[in-house]
């Protein structure tokens, strides 16, 4: 199936290759390998439609509850193992013998806080920043052992990196069921009577439970979403996400209404779920960390493609587009490689006609033109969508037999 997929992908590559080749020869250009590559993604209108799945619209109505559900893809957290219960100092009395020897009993283990990869969660959100387990029970007189505590295990999404605050990774949690002992719990204490020897027959000492460690993490989910929405502030991500899933991000006509990621999900008809992640506006200067800087980038850095999200109504609007590739390559240069679509938003006002054109002049790539608001040509971008996931899918297999070089 991957051949026949690679085949067609190969086919397609030409038909593009000579279109391009005859468009730039048209205008004068010369394009390279490299560039066709890139913008292989966002031409699937070569392809045969029926091919693509479709989009399915949801049969289930959004929720109606007002509070905003973000995504957390970065959390630190304290986490403290249980105290170990302490010994016990009895001695035992009996009718016949009221010195019948020590018999207190030993203290419990303190549970451990073990982080769990599961498939049961999708983000950090539900992850307390302090996580205790339960102390040790005491020992008890007639040499009764106190009770071992539960091990506190928090599920994580597959994919969890945990780092040390310098920074260190010191677990990938890539596989379902792996686990990480983040702070052990304390031993329990001895009881007298574990003191008890030849030399010894009535001592009276006994042992306090040893503490629990206390280390502080930080998990970072490594991939967040297949798609991410990249763009200026104001530009119209927040009303796509909505328009194309149940997700509810706050829309508002003032720049960084979104502080936080939102994830939607796509749905099609072959069984497909796409994720698609909502970010905060971009600004100039961010990989110097003005605005939302740096954790903008690392949020973007957790998606498997790019949409850039171009208000075509702005003046110049193809300058916008070059700065946020700017930000991105100083930031990393490794994203500029992912696959990407541009997309022209806010197409229903106007002077958009106009500057589409400009647009697509400069940018020299194939470009959607959308309203999110409206609804236009929303279901061509989906099917877009859909092509991408498909490439990055067979893709990905690949990048993973190459090694998490990354980390
Ligand atoms: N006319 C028109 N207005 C749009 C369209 N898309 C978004 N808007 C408006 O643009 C404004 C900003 O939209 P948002 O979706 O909040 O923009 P955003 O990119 O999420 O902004 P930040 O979260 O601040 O980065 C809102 O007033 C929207 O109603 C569109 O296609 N047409
Ligand atoms: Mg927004």
């Amino acid at each position: 199936m991957h051949c026949l997929r690679r085949l067609r992908n190969t086919s397609v590559y030409n038909i593009v290759q000579r279109q391009l080749v005859s468009f730039s020869e048209q205008r004068g250009y010369k394009i390279s390998n490299e560039n066709t590559s890139r913008t292989l993604c966002v031409t699937a209108c070569v392809r045969e439609q029926d091919s693509i799945a479709k989009p399915l619209r949801s049969i289930k109505k959004k929720s109606k509850h007002n509070n905003p559900q973000y995504f957390v893809d970065i959390k630190q957290v304290r986490t403290i193992g249980g105290n170990g219960g302490d010994g016990e100092l009895t001695f035992l009395q009996l009718w016949v013998n009221d010195q019948a020897g020590p018999d207190g009993g030993d203290g419990g283990n303190g549970g451990h806080v073990i982080f769990e990869a599961s498939t049961d969660v999708k983000d950090l959100g539900h992850v307390l920043p302090v996580i205790e387990a339960e102390d040790g029970e005491k020992g008890y007189s007639k040499d009764c052992f106190g009770k071992n505590a539960q091990h506190n295990v928090i599920k994580v999404p597959i994919g969890t990196i945990v780092r040390d605050l310098t920074g260190k990774i010191l677990c990938d949690l890539n596989q379902s069921g792996m686990m990480f002992i983040a702070a052990r719990g304390g031993a329990g204490g001895h009881g007298n009577a574990f003191f008890k020897s030849d030399v010894n027959q009535s001592p009276k000492i006994c042992e306090y439970g040893a503490i629990g460690e206390n280390l502080q993490y930080l998990l970072e989910i490594r991939s967040m979403a297949h798609v991410g929405l990249i763009g200026l502030p104001n530009a119209g991500k927040s009303t796509l996400l909505q328009a194309i899933s149940r997700a509810k991000p706050k829309i508002a006509a003032y720049p960084f209404t979104t502080l936080r990621p939102h994830i939607g999900m796509i749905q099609y008809d072959d069984y497909e779920q796409v994720a698609v992640a909502d970010m905060p506006g971009l600004i100039e200067d961010s990989h110097k960390n003005k605005g939302l800087g740096i954790t903008f980038l690392k949020h973007a850095e957790r998606c498997a493609t790019l949409v850039f999200i171009i208000d075509i109504t702005l003046d110049e609007p193809w300058r916008s587009f070059e700065m946020l590739r700017y930000e991105i390559n100083q930031f990393n240069p490794k994203l500029n490689d992912r696959p990407l679509l541009i997309v022209a938003n806010k197409m229903d006002l106007p002077n958009a006609e106009v500057n589409l054109q400009l647009f697509q002049e400069h940018v020299n790539m194939p470009v959607i033109p959308i309203s999110a608001k409206m609804g236009t040509n929303i279901s061509k971008l989906l099917r877009e969508i859909k092509i991408l996931y498909d490439n990055f899918k067979i893709d990905e297999p690949e990048k993973n037999n190459e090694g998490n070089e990354e980390f």
